[in-house]
């Protein structure tokens, strides 16, 4: 059995967390999970109780959310450099960049595509203020390029870039210039290939 065992569902945010496997090359064993019945089963639940995926498990430790599985991946495989280094200055967007993502941002877009109400009063207690200052305020983060920490891509590009590439395929955030060309690039690494191929790979089999 491989150390870090990923339990996911190929239609999901899992694919996050799957691409960050890729990225990062080492071995690894899927448990796939469905909706509704295995990834609410007691076995799943005494992972992550929330009966959510992704989650991975390394030597004896559990990481859920997707963020925290490529923060963390990026952390203990060094090696990949799919993090800045500690002396370097790049490593302030690594983190500022995946936070901002992980929180004010997913939560503006789910915001917006339920259309949930945000008045000019609730913004200022909402950590994402408004779905227009989140959006203008991500853009900020490839403004430089090519990627988030420059010309080094990082464990951020994966989640950040995800993200936008899921929004705009779901239609919760306009496909701005910046952010087709940011996902274009994304989309021709390898890593980002195969975590997508395995996961068409998956839902066809399920599916027949
Ligand atoms: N905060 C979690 C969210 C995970 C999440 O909501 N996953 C969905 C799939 S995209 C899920 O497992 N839903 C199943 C359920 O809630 O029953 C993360 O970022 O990983």
């Amino acid at each position: 059995m491989s150390d870090l065992v990923f339990y996911t569902n190929p239609q999901s945010r899992g694919l996050i967390s799957h691409w960050m496997l890729e990225e990062v090359a080492e071995p690894y064993e899927t448990v796939w999970l469905e909706y509704k019945t295995s990834m609410k089963s007691p076995e799943y639940l005494a992972i992550n109780p929330m009966g959510k995926v992704p989650a991975l498990t390394h030597l004896g430790s559990v990481i859920t959310e997707a963020a925290a599985i490529c923060t963390y991946l990026a952390a203990i495989f060094p090696e990949k450099n799919l993090m800045p280094a500690r002396e370097n200055p790049k490593l302030a967007d690594y983190y500022r960049w995946m936070f901002f993502a992980a929180g004010p941002f997913e939560m503006a877009v789910t915001t917006h595509a339920h259309k949930w109400p945000v008045t000019e009063e609730n913004s200022e207690s909402l950590g994402f203020g408004s779905y227009a200052e989140t959006i203008d305020t991500i853009e900020l983060a490839i403004a430089t390029g090519p990627y988030i920490c420059g010309e080094q891509f990082t464990a951020a590009d994966v989640y950040v870039g995800m993200h936008l590439d899921f929004g705009m395929q779901f239609g919760n955030i306009a496909k701005r210039d910046s952010f087709e060309e940011y996902v274009s690039r994304l989309r021709l690494r390898p890593a980002h290939q195969r975590a997508n191929q395995i996961c068409e790979e998956r839902t066809e089999s399920v599916n027949h």
